[in-house]
């Protein structure tokens, strides 16, 4: 899962990047360069943690998220800029604004407004999607005068229904896609249909008033998801080593959850995600899949032969694995279902899958 912080020039991506992810990279290198900063970190996973506690020996494997720190890109610059490659590929844009003020910190308009720059992104993926559209639709056009084709026809008819939509300034996200309209666009990677999290970065001053701020923004752009932090107090809080003293300085400034354990609350909802649990020989693991999946697409999802030969899963949820005490005490307990392919997994699903190889 590729996660990606973008959005105008210092609004706090880096310092956001390392709380969230963990890394350690140093804002102001930036300064002048325009590449990205990487760091792979596990999703924070209570669950897991409790599984993988039954067995000591084995390794723990959680949910890895690649999270990517872009340069800062200029107001207008989405469409034609060097990161339009990179924020195609992401699974999830985080998309950081700026709420702090701070004179000594240059900022691009003459006054700081969340919203406005909210609405200003939402605006410019809309609009890039716009361009590979009307580009599409123009080559369309010509080849279907050369040589009509049902399949060429279908596609304009869909491309052209977007096309009205993003006129209308409103993002594909919210577009009603049947599962062949969106395997039909997937190559297009179109910015506005993906997962979006504007995470607000706002000053210390404001900690008070950030679940207000949140809730009045998030209403404000429906299909999105809106997160009020303040980073720069909770990045020096962070890099206290004494746990107590973090718990003490995070109760002082009343920041009564930290940020990491909301966002990625939220980042999960977003993409509607559920978490199933596996217990091998080697590893005790933990797989993110789509909500409403099947057992069948489950077995997919860690490797094609057990999907292919796909026999049944034997299924436990957490809780009652947790009451057992181990996987072997719920199966001599007759705890263990065994259910086939279309069975729809649940979160905290821990799962056997028997298949033929
Ligand atoms: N006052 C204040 N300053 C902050 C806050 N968050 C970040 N900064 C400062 O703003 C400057 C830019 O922060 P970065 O995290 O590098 O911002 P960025 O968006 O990555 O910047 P670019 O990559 O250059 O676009 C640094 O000097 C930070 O210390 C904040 O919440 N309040
Ligand atoms: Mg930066």
């Amino acid at each position: 899962m590729n996660f990606t912080l973008f959005g105008y020039p210092k609004t706090g991506k880096t310092t956001l990047f390392n709380i969230l992810s963990g890394a350690q990279a140093d804002p102001s290198a930036y300064d002048g360069r325009r590449e990205a900063h990487e760091h792979i970190s596990a999703v924070p996973d209570a669950r897991l943690d409790r599984l993988a506690g039954l067995y000591p020996d084995r390794r723990k494997v959680a949910a890895a998220i690649d999270f990517i720190d872009l340069a800062g890109t200029n107001y207008g610059e989405v469409k034609t800029g060097t990161f339009l490659n990179a924020l195609r590929k992401a699974d999830v844009l985080i998309h950081i604004v700026r709420g702090f003020r701070d004179e000594r910190i240059p900022h691009a308009k003459p006054s700081i407004d969340p919203a406005g720059d909210i609405r200003a992104m939402e605006d410019e993926l809309l609009l890039s999607d716009l361009l590979s559209i009307e580009q599409r639709l123009e080559k369309l056009d010509k080849e279907l005068k050369k040589a009509k084709s049902p399949e060429g026809e279908k596609e304009q008819n869909l491309l052209l229904r977007l096309k009205l939509q993003a006129e209308g300034g409103i993002p594909l996200r919210i577009f009603s896609w049947t599962e062949a309209e969106e395997k039909a666009v997937r190559a297009f990677a179109f910015l506005s249909q993906k997962p979006i999290l504007h995470l607000l970065n706002f000053d210390e001053s404001d900690i008070p008033r950030l679940a207000e701020i949140e809730k009045e923004l998030g209403a404000a752009i429906p299909g999105t998801t809106v997160l009020a932090a303040c980073g720069r107090i909770e990045r020096e809080i962070q890099e206290i080593g004494d746990p107590a003293e973090k718990a003490a300085f995070l109760a002082e400034y009343g920041l009564l959850e930290p940020t990491p354990a909301r966002f990625f609350r939220a980042a999960v909802g977003l993409m509607d995600l559920v978490f199933f649990y596996t217990i091998g020989k080697d590893e005790v693991r933990a797989w993110p899949i789509r909500r409403h999946s099947s057992a069948l697409r489950a077995a997919g999802a860690i490797h094609t032969d057990i999907e292919k030969g796909f026999i049944r899963a034997e299924v436990v949820t957490g809780d009652e694995l947790f009451r057992q005490g181990s996987w072997q005490a719920a199966k001599d307990k007759g705890a263990l279902r065994l259910e086939g392919r279309d069975y729809t997994v649940q979160d905290g699903d821990v799962i056997f899958f028997r298949f033929a190889p």
